[in-house]
């Protein structure tokens, strides 16, 4: 056969086989509960600069005429082995070298520290079928964009480098040896989300868990379980099957609420409830009570902890559980200060919280991109409350239609992951957007869609100071008008005016709606000590604090802030030598993870705001 007649018939095949694999899936809720074979550990990798194992050599996708009864010896996701001594096969998973899955290859690998582009991670595991049941693969996030194949096979593709995403792949696996290989590629591109210009480190890899569950074929995909806003102490949600099969039983389950009801699903496999609970605990900062929360449904069975909390906007509050809050924040990346790579693991997520609980928080901005899910699970149990965005940062292609999908994928992820975490209360939509027709239909488009999948929690964004008039700084973002917190990122102090100035300025704010200043910080070289004068000195960053903290009350419908930030982060916009070294020093801790002066500061003037003396 020749080399047309070849392609043509593996197109066919590939049309048949595999084009409805390729369908983005709904995303399983609860994977953190259920029981699942973890893929985590050592995968084999081979960085692939030139897309070689993806592309033939006229640039062609190897997916595009793919044929598994004749993989040849170009695709590296077929992970062929030489059979005969005759065979050329150029790539070899075998005696690759290893990498750390969940991990950071900039940082485990040196040799990779400031690689963008494909590298192509295998594993090879045992695997033991259950009768009726079916097999989802799953991953925590692979940034940023992500085409996986399971025993040669493709089963699909992700983009996002911040959300998980999940495929069914019992078809494809097989009771014994198999093996999986992802094409993980974070080339950052003008027209993705984020774009090419961020100040963070593009960090390369699976970077959280990845793991196989397995369900009955009939099992609860998804559910929602909450407080009303409207009626007191009635516990409302819904629940999906994950098939659309009416008059199936689900049983929803709140052994210490004494709630035991069981609902019908209707002909979209869904059902909706309100119950009235006697004598509730509500979650809150200081007392975060959750509850054991079950469902089932046929053979499935699965446990959650939920905590019941309602969180509104009243005119220029907040209200948690109805009572007005004040929210003393931070800001975090989802970066280990100490090692430098991403955060993945519960232990993590305790060091980051430790932190900010010391600093007598009780909200955080998990700032650029969601975090892992740790981070919300962990913030439920603490009782801290949670500021959870999407990389919708800086410059986006306002334009495409494509970006704006992309978004909104990454937007409905994040949210469909966390829905149920009492500890989030806003969801942003962008970081410092620059103000446009363009972007404002953008973000207003990003609006509709979080309140369609989650009409509960509040929703805002970090915007900016547009200008001064009369010698006072405008907040007046005209996408103010479809939020219901106006945040705004200001560093009067550092990126121009005097610091001394600050508890001098003047603010008006256009919406009467609560305001959270959602940045402000200084750079500090840990260790480096002089006068309040002497830039990247800790010094002036304590200074800084102390000037911005004398003059932050005055912002008009003030309900917290969030300064930047929690620890030291790597960034590549960083490269001061000495100083900075590729890293962003606003940290209040530095990237040993020791404390500088502004952490006492702060610390200071939030111990001081519980107390209600200043
Ligand atoms: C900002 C950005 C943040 C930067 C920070 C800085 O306004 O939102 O991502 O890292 O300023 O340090 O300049």
């Amino acid at each position: 056969m020749n080399t047309l007649m070849r392609k043509i018939g593996a197109i066919v095949c590939f049309l048949i086989l595999s084009v409805p694999a390729f369908a983005q899936e709904a995303l399983i809720q609860n994977t953190y509960n259920r029981e699942s074979l973890s893929l985590n550990g050592d995968w084999s990798y081979i960085i692939d600069p030139y897309e070689n194992g993806y592309y033939d050599y006229r640039r062609e996708p190897f997916d595009n005429y793919f044929n598994p009864a004749n993989p040849g010896s170009g695709a590296y996701f077929a992970n062929v082995k030489p059979a005969h001594k005759t065979d050329r096969v150029e790539y070899d998973f075998t005696n690759a070298d290893k990498i750390k899955v969940p991990g950071s290859w900039s940082v485990e690998k040196e040799q990779m520290h400031w690689y963008e582009g494909t590298v192509w991670y295998e594993k090879d595991f045992l695997f033991e079928p259950k009768a009726g049941h079916k097999s989802i693969l799953y991953f925590g996030a692979v940034n940023y964009e992500a085409h996986v194949y399971v025993n040669g096979i493709k089963v699909g593709h992700h983009i996002g480098g911040f959300t998980p995403f999940n495929f069914e792949v019992t078809k494809h696996l097989k009771k014994g040896n198999n093996f999986v290989v992802v094409k993980v590629d974070n080339t950052r591109k003008k027209d993705a989300v984020p774009t090419i210009n961020t100040d963070w480190w593009n960090h390369g890899g699976i970077t959280r868990e990845v793991k196989i569950l397995q369900v009955p074929e009939l099992y609860v995909a998804d559910y929602t379980v909450q407080l009303s806003k409207e009626q007191a102490n009635v516990i409302e949600g819904t629940v999906a099957l994950s098939e659309q099969k009416a008059g199936e039983l689900v049983t929803l389950n709140i052994p210490e609420l004494k709630i035991k009801k069981t609902l019908t699903t209707d002909a979209e496999g869904k059902a909706s409830f309100a119950i009235k609970a006697k004598k509730l605990t509500k979650w809150h900062v200081d007392k975060p009570y959750l509850y054991d929360v079950q469902w089932a449904a046929g053979q499935d069975v699965v446990n959650d902890r939920v905590g019941f909390r309602t969180i509104e906007v009243s005119g220029s509050d907040i209200l948690l559980n109805g009572e007005k809050v004040y929210l003393r924040g931070i800001c975090m990346h989802e970066e280990n200060p100490i090692e430098g790579r991403r955060n993945y693991s519960l232990e993590d997520a305790r060091m980051m919280f430790q932190w900010a609980k010391e600093l007598n928080t009780n909200f955080v901005r998990l700032a650029h991109y969601p975090h892992n899910e740790h981070m919300p699970r962990l913030a439920d149990e603490l009782g801290i409350l949670l500021w959870e965005e999407i990389p919708v940062y800086w410059t986006i292609d306002w334009t495409n239609t494509q970006t704006l999908a992309n978004a909104k994928g990454q937007l409905s992820e994040m949210v469909q992951r966390d829905k149920n975490r009492a500890s989030v209360i806003i969801w942003s939509m962008a970081n410092e957007t620059p103000v446009s027709e363009e972007r404002n239909q953008f973000l207003k488009a990003l609006v509709t869609t979080t309140r369609e999948l989650d009409n509960s929690r509040l929703i805002s964004a970090a915007m900016e100071v547009h200008g001064e008039e009369d010698g006072t700084k405008m907040i007046s973002d005209p996408f103010g008008e479809y939020v219901d917190i106006m945040s705004f990122n200001q560093y009067h102090g550092w990126y121009g005016g005097d610091i001394k100035d600050f508890p001098n300025l003047k603010w008006a704010v256009k919406y009467n709606k609560p305001v959270i200043v959602s940045e402000w910080g200084a750079g500090a070289k840990y260790g480096y000590r002089a006068d309040d004068q002497t830039i990247w000195s800790e010094d002036y960053q304590a200074y800084f604090y102390e000037q911005t903290l004398a003059g932050i009350e005055n912002i008009p419908n003030l309900a917290g802030f969030t300064p930047w930030i929690l620890a030291d982060f790597r960034s590549p916009r960083r490269p001061l030598a000495n100083i900075q070294d590729m890293w962003n020093r606003k940290g209040l801790i530095s990237d040993g993870g020791f404390k500088k002066q502004a952490f006492f500061v702060l610390k200071k003037y939030y111990d001081k705001k519980e107390a209600g003396t200043n």
